[in-house]
């Protein structure tokens, strides 16, 4: 072997060192993002209020305002259900000890798409919908509500409530549409346990 030939045989080898080690960090990246979900920041585990209802929801901080809610409830009648953040952290008699709707500005209550300084709640997440089986797939962003403690919005330590009707987001055009939205009895709660 003369001297050309023998460093074109090294640099061959050094070439496959490093593919090789490309080839593991390629992977190792890959397997982190994929076996690696965020933990969530909160979470509710749902107890029976006037319904027999159960379930668990994931809260996730969002980078920029706001929560992402996701999760999965049984036990509802088929259809759409009220949805709420309630004021107190209470879920005895079944769900009345949570309050009402979770409002530091002292609003209307309306939709989530209402203005939230003038004519929603805070806690005012619209309806979910359940399915033929009663059971609901929920993924709400929501961007009033916070996981902050600083925020005035904070919904840590506080109930979701899931009604046994459909809530009017304010449109009932009665007095009781501006302040529950007529969404009925209380079909289930749980306490947002921050993590
Ligand atoms: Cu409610
Ligand atoms: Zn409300």
């Amino acid at each position: 072997m003369n001297l050309y030939e023998f460093s074109a045989v090294e640099a061959g080898k050094g070439l496959l060192v490093k593919m090789k080690l490309l080839l593991v960090v390629c992977l190792a990246v890959a397997a982190s993002c994929a076996v690696a979900p965020r933990r969530p920041n909160a979470v509710v585990d749902f107890v029976p209020g006037n319904d027999n209802v159960s379930g668990r929801l994931q809260l996730y901080r969002t980078d920029y305002a706001g929560v992402l809610i996701q999760g999965k409830v049984s036990g509802l009648t088929p259809g759409h259900h009220g949805f709420h953040v309630h004021a107190e952290g209470d879920l005895s008699g079944k769900c009345t000890a949570a309050g009402g709707h979770f409002n530091p500005f002292q609003t209307n209550h309306g939709s989530p798409y209402d203005n939230p300084v003038r004519d929603r709640h805070v806690g005012d997440l619209g309806n979910i919908q359940a399915d033929r089986y009663g059971n609901a797939d929920i993924y709400i962003h929501d961007t009033v509500i916070s996981l902050d403690p600083a925020s005035h919005a904070y919904i840590g330590n506080k109930a979701i409530v899931i009604h046994q009707g459909r809530d009017d987001l304010g449109r009932g055009g009665n007095p009781d549409s501006l302040k529950t939205g007529n969404a009925g009895g209380r079909a289930g709660c749980g306490l947002i346990v921050p993590h």
